[in-house]
């Protein structure tokens, strides 16, 4: 698992260089951006039980077949599974909010996740859709809790986007 600073340090000492301008200029915004960083975790750590459930109904909403008979979410089981998905993002989030590095997303949460999910038929689209409800309700609430600028905040769930979204080779 990597941070912001060892995998700037791991990639400067890979080619034995000291840290030139952008290394400095990469760390000067990642000490910038710090107390928001903070921040928001924190904003995510005490409100992670509600953030999964209005972004769970917010998805159900928009696409209630989901959750009707033939919808991966359908039964308690797997409603609750899905929900339970939405909580490991959003906690795997914030920790690759904190580390400034999205290593651990990379190390933890996606590691053969598209493999089981085509597997076990879990739509990515809708998973997908889920994350950015996500995105969208932790950006407002830092916004409301006096994080200035809130953009940091898109990196881990585009991230998590992203890499689920890539196509099968
Ligand atoms: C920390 C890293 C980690 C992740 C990410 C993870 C995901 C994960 N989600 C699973 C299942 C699942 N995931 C979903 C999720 C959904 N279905 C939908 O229709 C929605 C679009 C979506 C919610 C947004 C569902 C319904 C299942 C159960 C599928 C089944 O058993 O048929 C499974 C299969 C095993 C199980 O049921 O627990 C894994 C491994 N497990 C991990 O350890």
């Amino acid at each position: 698992m990597r941070d912001a600073v060892t995998s700037l340090i791991r990639r400067y000492d890979g080619t034995g260089r000291y840290l030139d301008r952008n290394a400095i200029d990469s760390l000067k915004s990642y000490f910038e951006t710090g107390t928001g960083r903070i921040a928001a975790a924190a904003v995510i750590n005490g409100n992670a039980a509600a953030i999964v459930k209005q972004a769970g109904s917010q998805l159900f909403d928009e696409l209630p077949e989901l959750i009707r008979p033939g919808g991966n979410a359908y039964t308690t089981r797997r409603y609750a599974a899905c929900l339970r998905d939405m909580d490991y993002y959003l906690r795997y989030a914030s920790y690759a909010l904190v580390a400034g590095d999205m290593n651990v997303l990379d190390e933890r949460v996606l590691q053969g996740l598209r493999e089981t999910y085509n597997s076990l038929g879990v739509p990515i689209a809708p998973t997908v859709r889920g994350v950015q409800i996500m995105k969208d309700i932790v950006k407002d609430m830092a916004a409301e809790a006096g994080v200035q600028n809130t953009g940091f905040i898109d990196q881990p769930f585009d991230h998590l986007t992203r890499e689920l979204s890539e196509q099968d080779l």
